[in-house]
C-alpha cells in the first residue's frame, strides 16, 4: 500500500489525504454539556469523531451518544426536503415542496389566523433543543402571541420555581469548592457525564457525598450515605432532616435572624416530622436521616445538587423541593463559595460570566400587553415565575377552545410522547387547524403535521454557546447542511421576514441579533469566528458572594421565605400552602388506599439511561443495540411473588391504561417499585398517566410516582 493509502486508512489529516479536522459541538443532549467535537472531514463527509481537548466541558472525552455522532447525522431517517401532507394526519403521506413554497404558505396562514382570531391563536413550541430558543421566543412575541411554549413545562422550571419561591432566584451547587455534596436526586454518571468527572475529582480531594435516590445508581455507589427513599416522599425526608438540624441547634442563627422570613412557623411545622415519622413515610431508617442531617449541617461549606426533573416529576414536587431548599437557608450555605452559589445565566440558561441582553432580546413585547398565556389561569404561580406558557395545558386548550381558541402551532422538535396521556396530546394535534413541525428526523409526531421542515444538526450549523467555565464558542458548520436541510435559526429569521413583523432585529438577521445580545460584553461574532474551537472569556464578570447583603432577595418580603408570600396570595383560590408542607403523591397508598389495593406497586419512570436521550437515539444502531427492547425494571422479590422471570412479557396497568413490555429483574430498584424508561414508540409509558395528573403549583406531571399493577402475560 502507498503511503497516502496508509494515511487515508488511518484517517490522518493532511494535504495528501485531504482530511481536515473541523471543530464543532455535540448537541445530541443539550444544553449543559455541549461537548466539543473534533470532526475529521473529507469531501464534505465526516469520517471520524473525537472529543475536543480544548473544550472545558469534555476535555477530549465523549459519551456513548456523542461517539455515535456519525450514525446520528447520517441516519436514513433524516428529513431531506420540506414536505406537505397529502394523506390523512398520521398516514405519513407527504409530497416534497420547495422552501419558498413552504415558508410562503406558513406565513400566509399565520397572518390569516392572526387577523381572524388574534395573534394568541398561534402557539410557538420548542422541544428539548435549546439553541434556537431566544430567536423563537422573540419571534413569538414580535408576532404578538404570548404563547411561547417549550419542553421546560416538564423540565427544570419547577425546580427553579421552588428556588425562586424560597430565595427569589435560581441557584446551583459549587461542586468544585464544596466539602459536602448532598445530591438530591441526580445521576450525572448517566445524565451529565462531564459533571460526573468533576464530582469524582472533588471526591478525590475529600468531599463527602450524600445521595437521595429511590434506586441504586453509579452516583449512589459513590455516596458516603445513600438515602433510598420511596419515590415522591422527598418533602417528608427534608422536613425530618430540618427537624434534626433545628432541634439539635445545628442551624445558622445569623442567617436565619437577619435574612429569613417565616422561620418560627416553619420550625413549629417541622416538629411533627421526627426522624421516626420520616422513616415511616420515606422508608429511610431514622438513624440514617439523623446521620445525613448532621453530616450536611456540620460540614462547611456544603451544597445541595438538585436535578431538573425527578423531584418535580411528582404531584407534590414544588413543595417537596421547597422543603429541600429550606435546608440551604437553615445551614447558611446560600450564595457562598462551596455552597449554593448564585451565578446568573449568560445565555440559554447557562452561566458563563458574560454580560448579555438575552432577556431584553426575547421580550420584544410585554406579557401585560398580550392576552393570558396557555395555562395561566390554571397555574398562576408558573406564569408569575416563568416567562413561558405552560405546555401541559395546551391539549386542553386546543380541544376546548377555552379561554380562547388555539388554531395553529409552529413547533421545533415536538414529541407528543413527552406529555402525560400522550394519546390525548396526539388527538389535540389532530384537532388543531394548522400544524408545522421542524425536525431533523421523520418522527411519529411529525406525521401529524401539515408541513414538515428539515432542520440540520449541530455539526452543519453555526451556534453560540457560553460555558460555566468562562468559555465561549461560536461554531462554524463542519459540513454543509445535508440534503435540503437548513439551520433552525435560518428558518426562524426567514419566516420572520415573511410575517411582516416590522421587527428591526428579526429583519437584521441571525448574526446581527447575536451581536445585539452580546453587546454588553463587547464580544463580537466577528471576533469569535477567529476562534473555531472557542476561547476563554477574557474579562469575565466577577460575581461576588452573598449578594443578598447589598441587594436583598427578590421575594415579596425581600428575605429568604420559609413561608412564601406568593403562595399565600393564592391560598384561598387555589389552596396553596405558604409553608413547604408535605402531602403524599396524589395517587399513593397513603392518599388513595382503595386504588392501592388494585394497583399495589409504585410506577416510577424516565430515569436516564446512558445511551438514550428521550426519543433521540433510539434510531442510532450503536446506542439502540445496547438495549434493543423496551423493558421495565422489577425487583426480584416482587418478580418472584408475581411468578415473573427475566425477559417475560408483562402487562403494566394503571387506572388510565395498560402497556406490554419485557421484564428486567434488577436489584437496582427497591421492592414495591416498578421503573420504566419513557419515549418508546411501541411501549409508551406516558399513555399510563392521566393528562391531569399534575402538580397543582407548577403543572408538572407526576411521572415519578403513580400506582400500577404488573401481571405476567407470556413466559420467556
Ligand atoms: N415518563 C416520563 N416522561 C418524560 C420524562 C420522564 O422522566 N418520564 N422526562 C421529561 C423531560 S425532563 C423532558 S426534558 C422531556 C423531553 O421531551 P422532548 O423534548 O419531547 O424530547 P425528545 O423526544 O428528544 O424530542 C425532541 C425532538 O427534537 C428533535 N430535535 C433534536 N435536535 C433538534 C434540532 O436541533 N432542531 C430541531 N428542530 N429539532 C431537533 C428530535 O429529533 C426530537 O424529535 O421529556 C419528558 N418526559
Ligand atoms: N443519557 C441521558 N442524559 C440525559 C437525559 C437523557 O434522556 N439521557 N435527559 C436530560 C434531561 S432532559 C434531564 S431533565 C436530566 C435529568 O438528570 P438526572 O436527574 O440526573 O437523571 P434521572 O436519571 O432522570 O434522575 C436521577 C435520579 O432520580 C431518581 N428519582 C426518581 N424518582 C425520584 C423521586 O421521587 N425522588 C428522588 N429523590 N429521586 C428520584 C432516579 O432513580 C434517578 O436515579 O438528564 C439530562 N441528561
Ligand atoms: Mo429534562
Amino acid at each position: 500500500m502507498s503511503k497516502t493509502a496508509d494515511q487515508l486508512k488511518g484517517k490522518i489529516p493532511g494535504e495528501s489525504t485531504g482530511i481536515t479536522i473541523k471543530k464543532s459541538i455535540c448537541t445530541i443532549c443539550d444544553p449543559l454539556t455541549q461537548c466539543g467535537l473534533n470532526l475529521y472531514v473529507k469531501d464534505n463527509i465526516i469520517i471520524k469523531v473525537e472529543g475536543s481537548k480544548e473544550n472545558p466541558k469534555n476535555e477530549g472525552t465523549l459519551c456513548a451518544k456523542g461517539a455515535a455522532t456519525r450514525q446520528y447525522v447520517y441516519s436514513p431517517e433524516r428529513l431531506k426536503t420540506p414536505l406537505k401532507r397529502t394523506g390523512p394526519r398520521g398516514s405519513g403521506e407527504f409530497t416534497a415542496i420547495s422552501w419558498h413554497q413552504a415558508l410562503d404558505e406558513i406565513a400566509e396562514k399565520l397572518i390569516n389566523y392572526k387577523s381572524k382570531f388574534g395573534p394568541e391563536s398561534v402557539a410557538f413550541y420548542c422541544g428539548y433543543t435549546k439553541w434556537l430558543r431566544p430567536f423563537l421566543h422573540r419571534l413569538t412575541h414580535s408576532f404578538g402571541s404570548p404563547n411561547y411554549l417549550t419542553e421546560s413545562s416538564t423540565c427544570a422550571q419547577a425546580t427553579y420555581m421552588a428556588q425562586k419561591l424560597n430565595f427569589g432566584t435560581a441557584t446551583g451547587p459549587d461542586v468544585k469548592n464544596t466539602n459536602c455534596l448532598l445530591v438530591w436526586s441526580a445521576n450525572p454518571f448517566h445524565s451529565n457525564t462531564t459533571l460526573a468527572r468533576k464530582i469524582l475529582a472533588a471526591k478525590d480531594r475529600g468531599m463527602k457525598i450524600i445521595v437521595v435516590d429511590p434506586r441504586c445508581t453509579p452516583m449512589t455507589a459513590q455516596a458516603d450515605i445513600h438515602l433510598q427513599l420511596k419515590p415522591g416522599t422527598d418533602g417528608a425526608l427534608a422536613l425530618a432532616m430540618a427537624n434534626v438540624i433545628i432541634n439539635e441547634q445545628l442551624f445558622d442563627q445569623d442567617f436565619i435572624s437577619n435574612y429569613t422570613f417565616g422561620f418560627e412557623e416553619f420550625a413549629q411545622y417541622i416538629q411533627e416530622f421526627t426522624p421516626e415519622k420520616g422513616e415511616l413515610i420515606t422508608g429511610v431508617k431514622a438513624e440514617k436521616i439523623v446521620q445525613a442531617a448532621r453530616l450536611y449541617a456540620n460540614t462547611k461549606p456544603a451544597a445541595i445538587m438538585q436535578s431538573a426533573a425527578p423531584v418535580v416529576h411528582n404531584t407534590n414536587g414544588v413543595q417537596n423541593y421547597r422543603a429541600v431548599f429550606s435546608l440551604i437557608a437553615l445551614t447558611g450555605n446560600y450564595d457562598i463559595s462551596g455552597g449554593n452559589f448564585v451565578d446568573p445565566p449568560s445565555f440559554i440558561g447557562v452561566s458563563g460570566g458574560v454580560a448579555t441582553r438575552e432577556n431584553e432580546f426575547v421580550h420584544s413585547k410585554k406579557f401585560e400587553e398580550m392576552p393570558v398565556r396557555v395555562g395561566q389561569e390554571r397555574f398562576p404561580v408558573w406564569s408569575e415565575l416563568v416567562d413561558q406558557a405552560q405546555a401541559m395545558d395546551l391539549p386542553q386548550q386546543i380541544k376546548s377552545g377555552s379561554p380562547y381558541p388555539i388554531k395553529a402551532m409552529l413547533a421545533f422538535g415536538i414529541n407528543h410522547r413527552m406529555w402525560p396521556d400522550s394519546k390525548n396530546m396526539l388527538q389535540a394535534l389532530q384537532e388543531i387547524d394548522f400544524f408545522v413541525d421542524v425536525d431533523i428526523f421523520m418522527t411519529d409526531t411529525a406525521k401529524y403535521a401539515d408541513l414538515i421542515l428539515p432542520a440540520c444538526s449541530s455539526v452543519e450549523r453555526s451556534e453560540l454557546r457560553c460555558y460555566q467555565e468562562r468559555y465561549i464558542i461560536y461554531t462554524q458548520p463542519a459540513i454543509q447542511p445535508l440534503y435540503d436541510s437548513r439551520s433552525d435559526a435560518d428558518i426562524i429569521f426567514d419566516l420572520g421576514q415573511r410575517l411582516q413583523l416590522n421587527d428591526p432585529l428579526i429583519n437584521a438577521g441571525y448574526e446581527a441579533s447575536l451581536d445585539y445580545i452580546l453587546e454588553p460584553s463587547h464580544i463580537t461574532i466577528e471576533e469569535l469566528k477567529k476562534h473555531p474551537a472557542g476561547m476563554p472569556v477574557l474579562n469575565p464578570l466577577r460575581i461576588p458572594e452573598k449578594k443578598y447583603i447589598a441587594q436583598g432577595f427578590s421575594t415579596p418580603s425581600g428575605k429568604m421565605e420559609f413561608k412564601s408570600l406568593i403562595l399565600e396570595r393564592y391560598a384561598n383560590d387555589y389552596g396553596y400552602d405558604p409553608l413547604p408542607v408535605y402531602h403524599p403523591p396524589k395517587c399513593s397508598a397513603e392518599n388513595t388506599p382503595e386504588l392501592a389495593e388494585k394497583f399495589p406497586l409504585i410506577l416510577n419512570t424516565g430515569s436516564r439511561l446512558p445511551m438514550f436521550i428521550h426519543s433521540r437515539t433510539f434510531r442510532v444502531p450503536w446506542t439502540s443495540s445496547l438495549r434493543p427492547e423496551a423493558m421495565a425494571d422489577l425487583n426480584p422479590a416482587d418478580a418472584q411473588s408475581l411468578n415473573i422471570v427475566q425477559g417475560d412479557e408483562i402487562k403494566i396497568s394503571t387506572p388510565q391504561s395498560e402497556i406490554y413490555v419485557k421484564a428486567n429483574l434488577t436489584l437496582l430498584v427497591q421492592p414495591g417499585v416498578v421503573h420504566m424508561y419513557h419515549a418508546y414508540s411501541n411501549a409508551d409509558v406516558n399513555t399510563l398517566f392521566d393528562c391531569d395528573y399534575l402538580d397543582p403549583i407548577s403543572g408538572f406531571p407526576g411521572f415519578k410516582s403513580l400506582l400500577c399493577k404488573v401481571e405476567k402475560v407470556v413466559s420467556n
